[in-house]
């Protein structure tokens, strides 16, 4: 059977190969069969090592993580953006290791990113009207990546189970000035 496909495999990549072709006489046909026999000797060993490189590649494929972009701006990092905000470019990942590259394209002022798991995602999030920020005591922190100055990039990398979560910044007033972005975690 193996040596069977490996002759079709060679008669397809080699059409060049006319004596393997056309077998004429005993002589010839016997030759050919030590021919196919030895090639598929050595197949077994390329065989073997497909099978273990195609199976690495499904592991590295089953762990590696979604990767979402996160940009911290404000009205300085452009003329065109008027407000403070996070814009990313993922709304929904896989539910897994997830790895945030998170950027902030500000030209003046410290932004960070807090993910949080959220149980009603039109919810808003206890909020300290003194304080001016979010109640970091009253959410489900999952991990952040705090305090960027402005330029700087930070990876934070975390693994999500299936829900909802929000991304914001907790620099006083910047939640409610429209630092927020949704996430969603699927199966
Ligand atoms: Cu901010």
């Amino acid at each position: 059977m193996r040596v069977a496909s490996f002759w079709t495999m060679k008669r397809t990549k080699h059409p060049g190969e006319e004596s393997l072709e056309k077998p004429s006489s005993p002589e010839r046909r016997r030759s050919i069969e030590e021919k196919v026999e030895m090639a598929s000797i050595r197949t077994i060993p390329t065989l073997a090592l497909t099978l273990l490189a195609s199976s690495g590649l499904a592991c590295a494929t089953a762990v590696s993580p979604s990767v979402v972009h996160v940009d911290l701006m404000d009205p300085s990092t452009s003329p065109s953006i008027n407000s403070m905000m996070i814009e990313t470019d993922a709304q929904n990942v896989k539910a897994g290791p997830v790895v945030f590259e998170v950027s902030n394209d500000s030209k003046t002022q410290v932004h960070e990113v807090i993910v949080v798991a959220v149980a009603n995602p039109d919810a808003p999030l206890p909020y300290d009207k003194e304080d001016d920020r979010v109640k970091e005591s009253k959410i489900a922190d999952l991990g952040e990546a705090s305090d960027l100055q402005p330029g700087e990039k930070k990876t934070l990398r975390l693994t999500l189970k299936p829900g909802n979560y929000e991304l914001i910044c907790n620099q006083p007033d910047h939640y409610k000035a429209g630092m927020k972005a949704s996430l969603l975690v699927t199966q």
